[in-house]
């Protein structure tokens, strides 16, 4: 686990035959998401297939993307291998219905992504859609093409037999080391079923690791929080929290109500403060370009944290509770705490705070003129900060003797900051 709680941020990305349609069909717009069209129109799977036809690729440049990823300040890649429309994005010889087989880009863009990986130290993971797939009868999903009585568990049984299990193979067999296998939407998967499954990868793969959505009732390597959720408190087991540039994972052109880099990096603040990993989605489109607006907020991302990055990596909660202010967050690397700030503060009260503090600073900045009062018979801490304008957002480095020790049911920092 601790290359992946090292990590800290990572990038998702959502590309399938939704990405060539962009969301839309027949002039209809799907609302929300686009990679849940299919399903939104209930547009039977022999026209949906269709879609394959304009899947070009054709500016799809696996170097490219390891660039961007890397220069972003990721450290980590899940990428589609098969959402739930079933189309696996990848060479499969399980069916013809395959990104190589059925479009005319015709090229495995997994394979080649795992080729340029390790030069850009960027590990790979795949999404894999475990339970509903809308091309077969027996999964869950389509209920448009297939009945409800031919989902029955002796077809879901071999569902999983027979598709998944084939295609995980390959996947755990072709593509070198995969880090993160990343299931999602378990629903109707049983205790055992999903039990079964981890053994397979593990048999497969010792070292991949799978998250929480194989099956919510039991404990797998990390928990993977809702989408586009923050938590409220710690996370107490390995954590990682996935998220949205604009609404929609998969490309949807329409949509441009984009995060701005600022609130890209409150997320991850909030998320590495609490122990979380940060998986940011991009959804390129059927060429495989980037959004544009997603392009710019990996160069906001990588420009942060060329500067900032030791709050990030390798970095977590502080020992005394932690909780969200008006400021911003705080993270903790050894006896360095990380004050991001995306307000200025002004003066800064944090509490509970044993050590001596030794020095506070901008990082890339200025120093930060400090005092600090304790009244050891209250375990009583309070370190105050007297913070210089500078723009937002900036990161404050508090270093202190050895390792933090704490109240650990100090609050940090009153809300009046
Ligand atoms: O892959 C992304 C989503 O497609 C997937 N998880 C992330 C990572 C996801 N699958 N299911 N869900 C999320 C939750 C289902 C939400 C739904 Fe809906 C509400 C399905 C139908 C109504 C959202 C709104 C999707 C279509 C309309």
């Amino acid at each position: 686990m601790s290359w992946f709680e090292n990590a800290r941020f990572g990038m998702f990305i959502h590309w399938g035959l939704y990405s060539a349609a962009g969301g839309c069909w027949k002039g209809m717009e799907t609302p929300w998401v686009s990679e849940w069209m299919m399903s939104k129109f209930r547009i039977p799977r022999a026209e949906y297939r269709t879609l394959a036809s304009s899947f070009t690729g054709e500016n799809f440049d696996a170097e490219r993307w390891m660039r961007t990823i890397a220069g972003a300040g990721m450290k980590y890649l899940v990428i589609t291998s098969k959402h739930h429309d079933g189309f696996a994005m990848f060479d499969s010889s399980y069916d013809d219905y395959n990104v190589v087989r059925l479009t005319p880009f015709g090229r495995d863009p997994l394979k080649e992504l795992a080729g340029a990986a390790p030069k850009y130290g960027v590990k790979l993971g795949f999404y894999y859609s475990h339970v509903q797939d809308w091309n077969e009868p027996g999964a869950a999903g389509n209920t448009w093409d297939f009945p409800q009585d031919a989902k029955t568990d002796e077809a879901f049984q071999a569902y999983l037999d027979g598709k998944v299990k084939h295609q995980l193979r390959e996947l755990l067999t072709n593509y070198g080391d995969v880090s993160v296998l990343w299931f999602d939407m378990p629903g109707r998967i049983s205790c055992e079923q999903a039990r079964d499954l981890r053994d397979f990868v593990r048999d497969l793969a010792p070292r991949c690791l799978v998250n929480g959505r194989l099956d919510y009732r039991q404990k797998w390597d990390f928990d993977s929080l809702g989408d586009n959720l923050l938590p409220f408190e710690k996370c107490t087991f390995p954590s990682e929290g996935c998220g949205t540039m604009n609404e929609s994972w998969g490309y949807k052109p329409s949509d441009h109500h984009y995060r701005t880099v600022p609130e890209i990096l409150k997320t991850m603040a909030g998320l590495v403060s609490c122990n979380a990993n940060y998986l940011l989605n991009v959804g390129p489109d059927g060429m495989g370009n980037f959004p544009p607006e997603a392009c710019r907020i990996l160069e906001g991302t990588g420009e942060f944290l060329r500067r900032n990055g030791e709050a990030l990596y390798g970095a977590s909660a502080p020992p005394m509770v932690s909780t969200a202010h008006l400021w911003g967050n705080v993270t903790c690397r050894g006896g360095d705490l990380y004050f991001w700030c995306f307000r200025n503060p002004g003066r800064l009260d944090y509490y509970g705070i044993r050590n001596q503090v030794e020095s506070a600073e901008i990082i890339g900045g200025e120093k930060v003129p400090f005092e600090q009062y304790s009244r050891d018979e209250y375990d009583f801490h309070r370190l105050t900060m007297f913070v210089p304008q500078t723009p937002t957002p900036f990161v404050i480095r508090v270093k202190c003797k050895g390792d933090i020790v704490c109240d650990p049911y100090a609050y940090g920092a009153s809300s009046k900051g």
